[in-house]
């Protein structure tokens, strides 16, 4: 019975979860010799209080960190985040020139598009979300978001 209900729960849709759904997540490509990668999406709270994710997990690499792009005196950085904060009936969107989760030290067989890289989202409440993630071409998926975000810096 307990196998039963492992095997149910192991089932269930990535974005199920009670406070907050995640849509649009994928990963781009890397070139070859590139020592990162970083996962973007949409996270969605629907409840009246803010959610935390205080760290995130995939394997194949060597470090997981919460990211956030910005210039900084005209200079392009990433500043580590220690938490990603959904607000309470808002959104947070990770997207390159913003918000992302940095996958460090890409380990071989390295991921290319149309892999699938399981990221296990920590809250701060103790609870885990797990991703399927798809690595998708880079130059494919900026070509549809460029309308939606002419203004970002790349
Ligand atoms: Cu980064």
């Amino acid at each position: 019975m307990r196998k039963l209900i492992l095997a149910a729960a192991m089932l269930t849709p990535l974005s199920a979860y009670a406070e907050v759904k995640v849509v649009d997540a994928w990963i781009p490509e890397a070139p070859p010799n590139a020592q990162a990668m970083a996962a973007f999406m949409v996270m969605e709270n629907d409840e009246d209080k803010e959610v935390k994710v205080l760290s995130a997990f995939a394997p194949g690499f060597n470090t997981i960190e919460l990211h956030k792009s910005m210039e900084v005196d005209g200079m392009h950085k990433m500043i580590k985040q220690d938490a990603l904060v959904v607000p309470a009936k808002g959104n947070l969107t990770l997207k390159p020139g913003s918000y992302h989760i940095m996958l460090i030290g890409v380990q071989d067989p390295r991921p290319k598009a149309g892999d699938v890289i399981p990221v296990r989202l920590d809250f701060a409440d103790g609870k885990q979300m797990t991703l399927q993630v798809p690595v998708k071409k880079r130059a494919d998926m900026m070509k549809r978001m460029e309308n939606m975000q002419k203004m970002q810096g790349h």
